[in-house]
């Protein structure tokens, strides 16, 4: 049962798609004082579960959480915010409830940082709506709010393949080395990303003629090696005469205005830009067409990046920065000098006062862009995902974005942004699976091996043992970092054979993925989603994959093997290729269990069974019609299958027993 609790005026967010009357009366579990502050009380052993994307664990419990769409690349321990705002929240323990703050722009919550035992919600303004969900268990309190918030994205199946990506393809001969290299290796490969370095300056939709000459050619001799181009686009839009998309933009409003009403700047890769307005529809519709530029050339995927949206400085506040160095020149600095001028540099980017400086044009009515910040993004996203659906309603088109709000999961996958080549990241990107199915999220995945800093072998052959199981399997990394493609590495051959075990499992994680869509289920649950134990409560670092698997990846450096624990008896799967395994039957509790660097291992659970195929050069040539099995003797598998590509999912689905 949802209700909802409604608060001064809020803003419609969109993220529901169903309409919920307001009920009258007290908000349940919370005390509220109607100024935007809610408590609630725990007891030692609640949990929290949610926040989608944000860091630390699966329980939130211990620290303080900002829903404010941030560049963030720096995924530690003691950050706040990072690229999504998802505000659903399920409290398990003394009391078992969701609740969702339906609230567009800043939003805080402390759950247990300043009084281990209280969770307090603030925002600046008590304009919101607040969602309560109770029902019989955790699965059931997600359902329903998946339900309210309406069908997840739907992936073609192509984007289940593996991808490669990184930030310093230059030119189409970078392009087609990667293809090359990796087909002299036998990698499997289904998608080839192009980052901002195929524009021309920067500029969305443009393709720079010297170093790209023929995009066209090139997608189309992809195509015909099984591989995807998916360019990368960014939320700004450079200012610069002669250019169609700034021309359009300012000739038909459809830029953010600054308080004078003039087009606000700010600048980001291409220099000064304008923002499209994108809660405009018809700025919507309009930058969405834009996407149709590139789809006309074969191209048939997206990633949209920078729509926090990121802001590197703003003119006035650049120009403030560099009086202030100006004025040390010739002087002696002493230290509180030093650091308050590098602050003011540091703090250029993404400068939170720049967000009070422009406005929305909703219905006629100027919004301040903070107010509603945290919808930027996914209504880029959004504008993308509605224009193509028109443009190219045969089929369906691959898109992923880095900034996101609860309703964004209607419209696109999300990639989990800027972690690092870190042990720890690998724990981190897991850890926000879950809750990111929670809020909706189903086609999501982090950079694998890692985006910022240097990659180690021994890492990526691990990152992969984890990423191969998600449904974005994308290799990616920062501009001047080691390179990672997989051919990089002497390890490349047992690499290769953990992307042929990804192309084998496929057939499984695509109808997960499936059914998780379509039921609004999650694909991604802790432990305690199934189990009742009070040490399924506690595990941080397995999960369940569908309702057949569970994984327990390896995350340390030089580690093994590791500890596992087993909530019923499963069946260990410990593969080398994917024709080359043992399995093994373990009981119920606690063990450890070695992993070689070049081996997999994961579990089925008790009486179930997966479908296996046989791996192939590209998802294109999966032999769907031939799989094999692994698991329990005579259990069944009822597996999701449709044709992968048309977008009415229903029409072409198919349930078969296996
Ligand atoms: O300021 O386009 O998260 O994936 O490679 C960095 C360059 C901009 C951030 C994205 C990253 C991408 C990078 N972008």
């Amino acid at each position: 049962m949802i209700s909802r609790y409604s608060f001064g005026k809020p803003f419609e967010t969109e993220a529901l798609v169903v309409k919920i009357e307001a009920t009258e009366g007290k908000l349940p579990f919370f005390r509220t004082d109607g100024e935007g502050n809610y408590y609630y009380d725990f007891d030692d052993k609640d949990i929290v579960y949610g926040l989608g994307e944000q860091i630390r664990g699966i329980n939130k419990r211990g620290w303080t959480y900002t829903s404010w769409n941030l560049d963030n690349p720096h995924h530690h321990e003691d950050t706040h915010s990072l690229y999504g705002a998802h505000n659903f929240l399920l409290v398990d323990g003394k009391e078992l409830f969701g609740v969702f703050f339906d609230f567009p722009g800043k939003i805080t919550f402390d759950i247990g940082y300043t009084k281990r035992n209280e969770m307090h919600v603030y925002a600046d303004r008590n304009d919101m709506n607040v969602y309560i969900i109770t029902g019989d268990n955790k699965k059931d309190i997600v359902n329903q709010f998946r339900v309210a918030i309406g069908q997840s994205y739907l992936a073609p199946f192509w984007a289940f393949g593996y991808g490669q990506s990184k930030w310093g393809y230059i030119t189409e001969d970078d392009v087609r080395r990667v293809a090359e290299e990796y087909a002299k290796l036998g990698t499997p490969l289904d998608s080839i990303y192009l980052d901002i370095d195929y524009m021309q300056d920067f500029k969305d939709f443009t393709v720079n003629p010297e170093r790209f000459s023929d995009l066209k050619k090139l997608a189309e001799s992809m195509k015909e090696q099984g591989i995807h181009l998916v360019p990368i686009i960014d939320a700004g839009v450079k200012i610069e005469d002669g250019y169609d998309v700034y021309e359009e933009g300012v000739a038909n409003n459809y830029f953010c205005k600054n308080e004078e009403g003039k087009d606000f700047v700010g600048a980001v890769w291409p220099g000064k830009v304008h923002f499209p307005d994108f809660l405009q529809p018809e700025a919507r519709s309009w930058f969405g067409e834009k996407y149709g530029e590139l789809t006309k050339l074969g191209i048939d995927g997206f990633w949209n990046d920078m729509n926090e949206p990121a802001i590197f400085y703003s003119e006035e506040s650049l120009s403030e920065a560099i009086d202030a160095v100006a004025s040390l020149k010739g002087k002696n600095i002493g230290l509180s000098e030093y650091f308050s001028t590098m602050g003011t540099i540091q703090g250029l980017s993404s400068n939170p006062k720049y967000y009070d400086q422009f406005y929305h044009n909703v219905n006629g009515q100027m919004v301040r862009h903070s107010d509603i910040h945290n919808l930027f993004g996914m209504n880029m996203t959004r504008a993308a995902n509605e224009a193509l659906c028109k443009l190219e309603p045969e089929k369906r088109t691959l898109f992923f974005s880095r900034a996101s709000f609860i309703g964004a999961h209607r419209y696109g996958g999300i990639w989990q942004g800027d972690n690092l080549s870190w042990w720890s990241h690998i724990l981190q990107g897991m850890q926000q699976l879950p809750a990111l199915n929670m809020a909706g999220f189903i086609y999501i995945g982090s950079d694998t091996g890692g985006f910022g800093a240097d990659t180690t072998e021994d890492l990526m052959l691990r990152w992969i043992q984890f990423a191969l199981f998600t449904p974005l399997f994308r290799n990616h990394s920062a501009l001047g970092t080691r390179e990672q493609e997989l051919y990089q590495f002497d390890s490349c051959k047992a690499m290769t054979e953990m992307v042929k075990i990804r192309y084998a499992l496929i057939p499984y994680l695509y109808s997960e993925y499936l059914k998780a869509v379509i039921n609004n289920d999650m694909m991604f649950k802790p432990l305690s989603f199934e189990f009742d134990d009070e040490e399924s409560k506690c595990v941080e670092d397995q999960l369940l994959i569908g309702n057949e698997l569970m994984i327990a990846p390896i995350y340390k450096q030089n580690a093994s093997g590791r500890y596992v624990y087993l909530p019923e008896d499963m069946m260990l799967i410990r593969m080398r290729k994917y024709d080359d395994y043992e399995t093994e039957q373990m009981t119920k509790g606690h063990h450890y269990i070695k992993v070689a660097l070049d081996e997999l291992v994961f579990f089925v659970r008790k009486d179930k069974a997966i479908p296996f195929a046989k791996p192939a050069k590209s998802t294109s040539e999966l032999d769907l019609n031939s799989l094999g099995r692994l698991g329990y003797e005579g259990a069944k598998y009822e597996m999701y299958m449709d044709d992968g590509i048309n977008p009415d999912v229903s029409a072409t689905l198919k349930r078969v027993e296996i």
